[in-house]
């Protein structure tokens, strides 16, 4: 066990550069760590979208033995997403978002703003939103069978206290696959 210390304290260390290296302030982005019911941990369904009826689903999907997000849905009429709010630091003037995501059985609803998106919104001290929401959106408009990457960069307003991170298929029928969910502050 002596010989094994310093191994583990150098483990230790490892990992901790690799946090300080990455710097996401996603809480499992990487969709690895299983919650209740099978259910992605840290993540949460909103109300309004706890429609659930047998054509529609979210869970955390195994494959090669990594994890990922996946929604189901196989109607336009509503929508269905998976939630988080993060804190913003005040020196924050913009966040680098990164993600895979690909798509299949993708039907658009008829609404511009309708697809398979991650949504970003801007909360001030008081949760009200600033500007109108979302505040940033990325996401994919066509079936897509291999993993693709999705990457912007999204300004923070200078009163912003917190962010929602939203993973939704708005209005929109498919399965969206999501993984690699990186939201890092640009230094
Ligand atoms: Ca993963």
């Amino acid at each position: 066990m002596t010989r094994l210390l310093p191994l583990i304290f150098i483990f230790a260390l490892a990992l901790h550069a690799l946090a300080e290296d990455t710097k996401n302030i996603v809480p499992n982005g990487s969709f690895e760590e299983i919650g209740d019911k099978g259910l992605p941990a840290a993540w949460t369904m909103p109300e309004e979208w706890r429609k659930k009826t047998y054509d529609e689903d979210w869970m955390a999907e195994s494959e090669d033995g990594k994890n990922f997000l996946r929604l189901i849905k196989r109607n336009t009429t509503d929508s269905l997403g998976i939630k988080m709010v993060v804190p913003v630091q005040k020196e924050w003037t913009s966040l680098e978002v990164s993600l895979r995501a690909r798509l299949a059985d993708f039907e658009q609803g008829p609404e511009k703003w309708n697809g398979a998106l991650i949504w970003l919104g801007f909360l001030d001290a008081d949760g009200q939103q600033i500007g109108n929401f979302p505040n940033a959106s990325l996401g994919i408009q066509e079936n897509c069978q291999e993993w693709s990457e999705l990457r912007k960069t999204v300004t923070v307003p200078p009163e912003a206290a917190e962010m929602t991170v939203q993973i939704i298929l708005a209005r929109s029928a498919g399965t969206f696959d999501v993984d690699d969910l990186e939201i890092v502050p640009v230094e």
